[in-house]
């Protein structure tokens, strides 16, 4: 595993496990992490969690969203694959984040404070603020905030305590690397932006000297 400074983290929505394994190999010492989505776990088994482990820290990213003895199921399954951390929603409140927070694999748990779709503007994101204020209070690691609406980024970063922001929606959400790191993000989410591009290598690089 890479000691290499980077705050990629490379969100492979990749379902071909062949062509996930390739790619991992090659980015994997390059970039902070790797994100898997439901996608990938539903296509190839939750054991995809533990063979991509061998190339980078791995984030699983199931946005969580239950009641606590569900939680509890869900972690369970995943403990035996070892991943770097987790990502969950929070707005299902204290009791099911404290179930996460209590697994005993000692994953990290990052909290979804406010998404990239435009969707999210209506119900979700107004809530930003109680949303990180419970994460802090839990213990979380880090929570997630849009790398493609700076202002929104620029709100939670003064509140975030010494939790760190992931960013997605950089390249195919419009999203820009830069904009989203001056907005006070720690760790920049890339998708289509890495795993459709014909040298990703390159690309991930080439986007840390931008
Ligand atoms: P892409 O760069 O291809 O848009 O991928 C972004 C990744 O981050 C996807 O896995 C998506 O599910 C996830 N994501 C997001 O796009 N916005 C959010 O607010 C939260 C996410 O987890």
């Amino acid at each position: 595993m890479t000691d290499r400074t980077s705050n990629i983290v490379a969100s492979l929505d990749i379902v071909e496990e062949k062509r996930l394994l390739d790619l991992s190999q090659e980015i994997g010492d390059s970039v902070f992490a790797i994100k898997i989505n439901w996608p990938t776990i539903l296509a190839c088994g939750k054991q995809i969690i533990s063979k991509l482990g061998k190339y980078s820290r791995i984030i699983c990213d199931l946005k969580i969203a239950d009641v606590p003895n569900t939680v509890n199921l869900i972690m369970k399954q995943i403990e035996t694959e070892k991943p770097y951390a987790v990502i969950t929603h929070l707005f299902t409140g204290e009791d099911s984040l404290k179930t996460l927070m209590d697994n005993e694999g000692g994953i990290r748990v990052i909290g979804v404070a406010s998404m990239s779709n435009s969707g999210a503007k209506k119900y979700l994101n107004p809530n930003y603020a109680s949303l990180i204020k419970d994460a802090n209070s839990a213990g979380c690691y880090g929570i997630v905030g849009p790398g493609n609406d700076y202002k929104l980024l620029s709100e939670m970063s003064k509140i975030k305590g010494n939790m760190k922001i992931f960013c997605p929606g950089i390249g195919a959400q419009g999203g820009n690397y830069r904009g989203a790191m001056n907005s006070g993000g720690d760790y920049m989410i890339i998708g289509r932006s890495i795993y459709e591009n014909p040298s990703p290598l390159k690309y991930i690089l080439n986007l840390e000297k931008s």
